[in-house]
C-alpha cells in the first residue's frame, strides 16, 4: 500500500520533469508506459487526448496532480466495481453453498469526476482484477 501510493507519486513527478503539470505529450508518455495494462485504448493518442481533456478541470491542456489524482481514483474505482461484479458472479456459482452472494462494494470514487468525464476515459481491462484476486480482504 504504501509503495503504490509512492509510485503513484513517483511516476507523477518522472513524467512532469520537474514542472507543475503534464504536458500532452508527458501524458501520454505516462498513460503508455505506464497503464497499458490496467486500461484499453491507451495506445491510441485519440483516447489518450480525450481521457486528458476529461481530466482538465481548469482547461489549461496540461494534467495537474489533482486532475492526475482523479485518473488514479477513477481507475480504482473500476477495479474496485469490477471486482464487486466479479465477486458477485462467484457467488452465483457457490449458491448451493452459500446463502448469497457476496454483497457488492459501494466503492465512491475519491475524485469529483462526473459520469459524463469518466465516459472519455477508456475502459479498465478485466485481466488486472483477476491479478489482483489475492488481494480480496472482504470476503467471506
Ligand atoms: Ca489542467
Amino acid at each position: 500500500m504504501e509503495s503504490a501510493i509512492k509510485t503513484v507519486v513517483g511516476v507523477y513527478l518522472k513524467s512532469a520533469k520537474g514542472k507543475e503539470s503534464l504536458g500532452e505529450k508527458d501524458f501520454q508518455t505516462l498513460v503508455k508506459g505506464q497503464l497499458s495494462n490496467i486500461m484499453t485504448d491507451t495506445d491510441s493518442s485519440k483516447a489518450v487526448k480525450e481521457m486528458r481533456q476529461g481530466l482538465d478541470d481548469n482547461q489549461d491542456g496540461k494534467v495537474s496532480f489533482q486532475e492526475y489524482m482523479k485518473l488514479i481514483g477513477y481507475l480504482a474505482n473500476a477495479l474496485s466495481q469490477q471486482r464487486s461484479s466479479e465477486n458477485a458472479a462467484a457467488g452465483e456459482n457457490a449458491a448451493a453453498t452459500k446463502s448469497e452472494a457476496p454483497a457488492a462494494k459501494e466503492a465512491k470514487p475519491t475524485a469529483g469526476e462526473g459520469p459524463a468525464k469518466a465516459e472519455a476515459i477508456p475502459a479498465v481491462k478485466a485481466e488486472v482484477a483477476d491479478k489482483e484476486e489475492e488481494d480480496e480482504e472482504e470476503e467471506s
